[in-house]
């Protein structure tokens, strides 16, 4: 088929979604355009069915303002009528539904085609930001014109149904990982640069916003720094890193917990460190933390959203209420000090995340593109 993905080009778990699936479709024989106003962070190699179109938004002096959703819709118009797409897969409602719903609008007005969009939702686009009185009617209208919409977890269908009055079907396709990338043998030479005296390595990975509450995350390696010696990885940027920078000097655990920044080789840091730290206030699924459990890594992270889908408590991981960064620290000591447990528990992560592996989900997809198929074979 001729695919086209709309999503953020960024560091986000839902443009690092959408492209790995972009990537795996291609690698079927899917045609697949990335339509972007910037090439995706993971969209890192070369395929011959491959194609990135920009979505280029130019600038006028009356624009306090650019208008790129009108840009975005005018780009997917061309890339549908000059590539014959089959059908627009966007992500992240907020403008890539709305913009889609005006692609398809024009494109039927030009040549009568019906060209099928189907809606990922991913998490604050409905948790957060579309519940937004400003958004919510174009999200609402957005979401119900779609020919078929999916979420990334039950937790996520849930709160869209709450929340938005819909009118259609929510499918349920979860996130995904290519567990064979994160399947890495540590490297000696990283892991005696981050923990020289083979230290237990904490990580931690977001876009450091306050739902992710990294203070929390800090506070909890402090409380274990007390009893052990440790490391603390903090991987991404965002606005609240000089809070939890800040934090880890008053703490007096500064020495041991490093900012990485933005980084795109996880698998490598994934591989050198025992526990993953997720504090946040709400996740819709959390990418991150099945990453780190491909790389057997066990998650220590809160209740919130879709995590126990993902997480489960005592086997691959533990949770905690939100905030509760006592329960949270405990569980990580405890762990830690346990040689045996930590390791059945990093096979168990690791199993759990096999259960999510790309090659399970990706048909998923296309058996829903299936749907929507407008030649017999359907390739
Ligand atoms: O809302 C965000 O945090 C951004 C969004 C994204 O684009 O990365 O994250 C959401 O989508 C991810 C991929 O589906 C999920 O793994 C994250 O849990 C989800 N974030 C939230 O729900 C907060």
């Amino acid at each position: 088929m001729r695919i086209g993905i709309v999503c953020y080009p960024t560091f986000g778990g839902s443009g690092v979604l959408a492209t790995e699936l972009g990537k795996a479709l291609a690698d079927k024989g899917h045609q697949v355009h990335f339509i972007t106003y910037q090439q995706p962070v993971r969209l890192n190699v070369f395929n011959a069915n491959i194609f990135y179109h920009e979505v280029r938004v130019p600038t006028y002096p009356l624009f306090d303002f650019a208008p790129y959703e009108v840009a975005l819709a005018s780009t997917m118009v061309d890339v549908i009528m000059n590539h014959d797409l089959d059908l627009l897969h966007v992500h992240y409602a907020i403008p890539h539904a709305s913009a889609a719903y005006m692609a398809k609008q024009i494109v039927k007005s030009k040549n009568g085609r019906n060209v099928p969009v189907i809606t990922t939702l991913h998490g604050t686009d409905i948790t957060l930001v579309g519940r937004d009185k400003t958004y919510e009617p174009v999200v609402t209208f957005s979401i119900n014109e779609s020919d078929a919409i999916t979420a990334v977890s039950e937790n996520l269908r849930e709160e869209t149904f709450k929340s938005f009055p819909i009118t259609k079907e929510i499918t349920v396709i979860t996130n995904f990982v290519d567990v064979s990338r994160f399947n890495k043998k540590p490297f000696d030479a990283f892991k005696k640069v981050i923990a020289p005296d083979g230290e237990k390595i904490l990580v931690h990975a977001s876009n450091f916003r306050k739902i992710k509450r990294v203070d929390d995350v800090v506070e909890i390696f402090a409380r274990v720094r007390k009893q052990m010696p440790a490391k603390l990885l903090m991987v991404g940027d965002g606005p609240e890193r000089p809070v939890a920078e800040e934090l880890a000097r008053n703490l007096g655990v500064a020495d041991d917990v490093r900012f990485v920044g933005k980084q795109e080789q996880m698998e490598e840091i994934m591989a050198v460190s025992d526990i993953f730290l997720l504090t946040s206030d709400y996740e819709s699924f959390g990418l991150s933390a099945l990453e780190a459990m491909a790389a057997r890594v066990v998650v220590i992270s809160t209740n919130a959203g879709g995590l126990p889908e993902i997480n489960i408590q005592g086997k691959t991981g533990f949770m905690a209420n939100v905030g509760d960064v006592e329960a949270m620290s405990d569980y990580a000591i405890e762990l830690l000090k346990d040689e045996d447990r930590l390791k059945k528990m990093k096979e168990a992560a690791y199993a759990q995340a096999c259960k999510f592996d790309i090659k399970n989900i990706v048909p998923q997809y296309e058996k829903l593109y299936s749907r929507f198929c407008r030649m017999e074979p359907c390739v």
